[in-house]
């Protein structure tokens, strides 16, 4: 449960919050500005000040209806803030990205977790996360961000992420991928109704027999618009109550917005839990 992140540390024995640090693309703007290198240096410090275990840079919306970007266009966006960040803190970073390009370069500039949202399916990824030795999310989606939301269908929700997850710890490893470098994450929101979602966090105890750790991203997701009719800005206390019980049922690492508040309730699950 000790993950070795491109030489940063990682402890998943109790669980932890991964911080998102949001590159947002602005048509002013490439990723390169001093103020947005500045704001993500401060966003990054602030997120370890609040007691983050990793922090997550994507350059790539995988929000429902989001269409793909360039590798160019990504390695734009992410690689000078990968750098300003590794500058900034001491933490690990992850890289959210589903491009092998981009996760070698990224950890090339100190990334230290890959977080793969099609769990290593594209082209060439598979054999250069198992070059690059450092540990690996791997999440389930259905289709892709653009047309996920469509029709998603399943025979069994629970059993069907479990299934993709044997498929794929299959062929890492048979890559070469250590076994003991994966994380699974069963991707609230990618490419499911909100039942579909209800179900797999209900059930979320059934994915520890592979004995990876777990990753559940579901900050502020539509789910809490669907469930409980919140806006955006109105999903913190579902998203908490989301992460608290994400932990009862034996998440090791909560994808989160809101570092302090989601911290709050992983601790005070895990203490209650007797993690
Ligand atoms: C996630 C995740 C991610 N989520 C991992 N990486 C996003 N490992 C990005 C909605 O329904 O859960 N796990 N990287 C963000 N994606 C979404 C998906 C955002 C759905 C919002 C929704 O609102």
């Amino acid at each position: 449960m000790v993950f070795n992140c491109n030489g940063r540390r990682l402890d998943l024995t109790t669980p932890q919050v991964m911080a998102i640090l949001n590159v947002t693309p602005d048509s002013f703007s490439d990723g390169g500005r001093y103020s947005d290198l500045d704001a993500a240096k401060r966003g990054a410090e602030e997120m370890a000040a609040e007691g983050a275990a990793v922090i997550d840079i994507g350059g790539e919306s995988t929000r429902p209806g989001a269409a793909a970007v360039s590798e160019a266009e990504e390695l734009d966006r992410v690689l000078t803030v990968v750098e300003a960040v590794i500058d900034s803190c001491d933490l690990p970073v992850s890289i959210d990205t589903t491009k092998p390009g981009v996760m070698r370069a990224a950890v090339a500039a100190g990334a230290g977790v890959i977080n793969d949202i099609n769990a290593l399916r594209t082209a060439g990824a598979v054999e250069v996360a198992a070059e690059l030795a450092v540990p690996v999310v791997l999440m389930h989606m259905q289709g892709s961000p653009r047309t996920m939301q469509d029709a998603p269908l399943y025979r069994d929700v629970v059993a069907d992420v479990a299934d993709f997850f044997r498929q794929r710890l299959t062929a890492a490893t048979a890559a070469g991928v250590l076994p003991t470098n994966i994380i699974l994450d069963p991707g609230i929101g990618f490419g499911k109704s909100a039942d579909h979602n209800l179900q797999l966090l209900r059930e979320l105890e059934q994915f520890l027999q592979f004995g990876s750790p777990l990753l559940v991203g579901i900050s502020r997701k539509s789910i809490f618009g669907t469930i409980l009719g919140r806006a955006l800005e109105e999903r913190l206390p579902g998203s908490l109550a989301a992460a608290a019980i994400a932990v009862w049922l034996g998440a090791k690492l909560i994808r989160t917005h809101d570092t302090k508040a989601t911290l709050d309730a992983v601790n005070f699950s895990a203490a209650l839990r007797q993690q």
